[in-house]
């Protein structure tokens, strides 16, 4: 639902108020070190925002961009996850999979490379830590506007030092929908437009703004409502998906199922409302 502003304050209210206040509570010394590589690599991202003219850019695929700072802000990162956990597993997007453990680092050290090559301004850090498979630490930090978000499973999320709870948007009329549009694998573009039709005349509107990590953190903040995207790879949500869960929300595959992580296809977003968009997805299902 939504909330008009209060005309007669001097500062406006937000609209919808998902983010509370708490006292500061101890995290993970796992989520700990995520935070302090975060930062670290936020600061490799934005030295350079100013000069984007500069950097050498590459296609690992079509239209997959890589540059010199995703690796530089990926050795960052993981620099400090070795240093602190010499023995644990890593899976990072520029660098791939080293190590064998029962705890693995799931790295993007830029979510929305094209958007930060273009001077677009979203894009992220998106670090998250798994224990036998299971989510347990995560951080997506955005350094533009310093907003780091964490989470430890059991211990809820945060927007820096504030709890974050999903909305409580029950239906798709009034809903704002994130998404993602398919950029390399064009077999489900079909199916895909069919979804972004139906969703486009059943809610309030949909956003694609290009740094998944970044949305399901919306998500979990309630700045969005729910997510979908299709095709995903594990870096650009694996931390994101525990943000939501620990916001009071739910992480699916797109048949509602369990496997997200492994398929990438993905829908994120409270109980109700994401009943509702797993009922409006499932007649383009390939
Ligand atoms: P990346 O920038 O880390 O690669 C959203 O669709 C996701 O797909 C983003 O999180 C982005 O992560 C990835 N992606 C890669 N190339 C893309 C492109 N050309 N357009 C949109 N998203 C892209
Ligand atoms: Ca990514």
């Amino acid at each position: 639902m939504l909330l008009a502003y209060q005309s007669h304050t001097s500062r406006p209210a937000p609209f919808r108020s998902a983010v509370f206040p708490v006292s500061s509570r101890a995290m993970n010394p796992t989520t700990n070190i995520a935070v302090r590589a975060a930062r670290q690599a936020g600061n490799v991202i934005m030295r350079s925002f100013s000069r984007l003219d500069s950097l050498t850019v590459s296609e690992k695929d079509v239209n997959d961009f890589v540059s010199e700072i995703d690796r530089n802000a990926e050795n960052a990162i993981l620099d400090t996850i070795h240093k602190a956990y010499p023995g644990h597993a890593i899976l990072a997007e520029e660098s791939g999979a080293h190590g064998k453990d029962d705890f693995q680092w799931i790295i993007d050290p830029l979510d929305g490379t094209t958007n930060y090559l273009h001077g677009f301004p979203q894009f992220a850090i998106s670090i998250a830590l798994t224990h036998r498979g299971r989510l347990e630490s995560a951080v997506v930090y955005d350094p533009l506007r310093d907003e780091m978000f964490t989470a430890d499973r059991g211990g809820g999320a945060l927007l820096n030092d504030r709890r974050l709870r999903v909305t409580d948007q029950k239906v798709l009329k009034g809903a704002l929908l994130g998404t993602g549009i398919p950029y390399r694998d064009q077999r489900y573009m079909d199916a895909y437009l069919g979804m972004l039709k139906d969703f486009t005349q059943e809610t309030a509107g949909i956003r694609r703004p290009g740094s998944a990590a970044l949305d399901f953190a919306y998500v979990a903040a309630g700045r969005l409502d729910g997510f979908w995207e299709l095709g995903l790879s594990v870096w650009d949500f694996a931390a994101g998906a525990l943000l939501v869960e620990e916001a009071g929300g739910v992480v699916s595959d797109i048949a509602g199922g369990s496997r997200h992580l492994e398929t990438g296809n993905v829908i994120a977003a409270n109980i109700r409302l994401h009943g509702k968009m797993v009922d409006t997805i499932r007649p383009h299902l390939p």
